[in-house]
């Protein structure tokens, strides 16, 4: 038998800070807003909160960007309020899993800002390269547009960062760096947290030499920091070194990352679980996220099979973090769901991310089945990867307007999971009493938390049910995943067994009604949870309804 652990058994919900509930009127969310929505949060079921960084910022890259990893961002509150939420968190029998982000700093960091300065000890905390001012070190393209290189005046070098200018990278193969940040980790967990949530991690190692990439990749250059040579030996050193010490969990963030290279981790027991994208690239173009061809069609057959291949070698060899939304994508009713079947599509989704095997993470706001927003301008867009990317098309010419772009921005950017939580019809969805450092999605009178809890039927009743079902059946969390149906182009359908008991999730995953047929033998099934009254018990036969999603017990 596997080894059982909390972290296996939980559900995790994941607070953009900034966009979740302000307290003071500034238009900021802050800590103490999300104390007051502790309760909140334990009505809804869920076990893990993953706080998105709340440390000291100038805000570059809204909090990913940071100054001092042992303060507590002004806007937010201060270390007592911080502390104060985990009280209130660890008194309700919940999880707090912090933000590690530890690929780059601010470039105000006092690393940096000693660094640059080539004072004693820092020379190396980054990766500077000596040069002329006119020619970057190397052809490698910035995530968020442009070139990875930026010419420091002070230094009169170049330093790298990955991410915008102002979160240069940190130089891990300099053991002073990694004994720094091995030491503000250790901080943290003394202060009681439960985890990490690790940023960017496989981005850690750059190739010795830093060559060039090959120009016609879509990022250029990733092949040389994407997963590079140390990083494993890094993420063992930081798991023996510092986390072996607790019980907690981490998870790794690895854009980009193969399910066979997730694996070596998992395995390998440097972290419990990934966050790893492959299911999510079903519907973007050949060239990625940011493809702005060919994007936005999708085939439930292909998904089924990406989502399956982890399924199988990760979740069931080791264990994985299951999501389908966060704050870097669309909202997922908007690019999975349906418009015309919100209610009903949302609810599908929930089922989804419930019934799989490894952890779920649901993202603010999905619970309620929050949309996308609408940007019909540029100045209407805050996330510097949108506006970053945007500006170097205007600038080099590849677009003469916003317009030419305007429809792939509204289904891509990574602003649509930043709109203020919804929790009232009163005005700005009663997020702030002040002026929202960001617009409030025009459709809150309709799609909030005051509504959907005070309606039996509404899709966040649908989340609490699953929340409820995955912790009393031990089936969904350890069972074994068995796809059926696979090339059915309507309908996702799988097994969860564990020793005698199968639950069976049938999932019509598009508008028209769609048939079930299979050889289970399904004659004496219970109906656990669906999202249409009057449900038949036996499955199989029957025409499912449009998004009708049912979970079974089969005897
Ligand atoms: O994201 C890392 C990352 O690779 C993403 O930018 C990803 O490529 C993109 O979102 C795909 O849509 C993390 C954080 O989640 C993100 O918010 C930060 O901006 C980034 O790191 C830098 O810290
Ligand atoms: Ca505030």
């Amino acid at each position: 038998r596997e080894e059982r652990t909390w972290w296996k058994e939980a559900v995790a919900y994941q607070i953009y800070p900034r966009s979740f509930n302000d307290s003071n009127g500034d238009g900021v969310g802050d800590l103490p807003g999300i104390t007051e929505k502790v309760e909140y949060l334990d009505s809804l079921g869920v076990d893990v909160v993953w706080l998105c960084p709340v440390y000291d910022s100038p805000n570059a890259d809204n909090g990913y960007d940071i100054r001092d990893y042992r303060a507590i961002a002004e806007e937010f509150g201060t270390m007592a309020d911080w502390e104060e939420l985990v009280g209130e968190l660890h008194a309700r029998d919940m999880r707090l899993i912090m933000d590690l982000v530890v690929n780059h700093t601010s470039a105000e960091h006092e690393w940096f800002q000693k660094s640059r300065r080539r004072e004693g000890g820092y020379e190396d905390y980054y990766i500077w390269q000596a040069g002329e001012r006119d020619e970057p070190p190397n052809n490698w393209e910035s995530i968020f547009g442009g070139p990875a290189w930026s010419w420091d005046e002070e230094r009169d070098a170049w330093y790298l960062h990955l991410f915008d200018e102002n979160q240069p990278d940190l130089n891990w193969q300099n053991p002073a760096v990694r004994a720094d940040v091995k030491e503000l980790m250790r901080w943290w967990l003394e202060k009681g947290i439960d985890g990490f949530r690790m940023d960017a991690i496989n981005f850690l190692s750059k190739r010795e030499g830093l060559p060039d990439g090959d120009p016609d990749r879509p990022l250029v250059g990733a092949e040389h920091y994407r997963h590079g040579p140390n990083l494993q030996a890094y993420l063992e050193e930081v798991s023996d070194d510092v986390l072996s010490e607790y019980d907690v969990v981490t998870v790794g963030e690895m854009g980009g990352t193969a399910v066979d290279e997730a694996a070596d981790f998992l395995s390998g027991g440097s972290l419990d679980m990934v966050f790893q994208f492959n299911h999510l690239t079903v519907d973007e173009g050949p060239n990625g996220a940011w493809d702005r061809e060919g994007w936005g069609e999708w085939e439930l057959t292909e998904f089924k099979r990406l989502v399956t291949r982890c399924q199988h070698e990760l979740a069931a060899e080791s264990w994985d973090a299951v999501f389908l939304g966060n704050h870097d994508l669309p909202r997922v009713v908007s690019r999975f769901g349906s418009d015309e079947y919100r209610t009903e599509s949302a609810k599908l989704l929930a089922t989804f991310l419930l019934t799989l095997r490894g952890t779920p993470f649901l993202y603010q706001g999905d619970e309620v089945g929050m949309t996308n927003a609408e940007f019909d301008s540029l100045d209407e867009l805050d996330d510097p990867m949108t506006t970053g990317i945007v500006e170097e098309l205007l600038a080099t010419g590849e677009i003469s307007s916003y317009e030419e772009v305007r429809e792939f921005v509204n289904y891509r950017s990574r602003d649509h999971a930043r709109t203020p939580m919804q929790w009232t019809s009163s005005p700005n969805a009663e997020f702030t009493d002040g002026d929202p450092w960001f617009a409030v999605n025009e459709n809150y009178p309709e799609v909030n938390v005051e509504r959907a809890v005070a309606d039996e039927a509404s899709v966040w009743h649908h989340y609490r049910r699953l929340i409820g079902l995955r912790q009393d059946e031990e089936t969904l969390v350890y069972g074994d995943y068995d796809l059926l149906v696979p090339d059915d182009e309507q309908l996702y359908a799988y097994t969860r067994s564990l020793e005698d008991e199968t639950v069976l999730v049938v999932l019509n995953w598009s508008e028209r009604t769609a048939r079930f047929e299979t050889n289970l033998d399904t004659d004496d099934a219970d109906v656990l949870v669906g999202n249409y009254a009057n449900v038949p018990t036996t499955p199989v036969g029957r025409e499912f309804r449009p998004y009708e999603a049912v979970v079974y017990r089969l005897r």
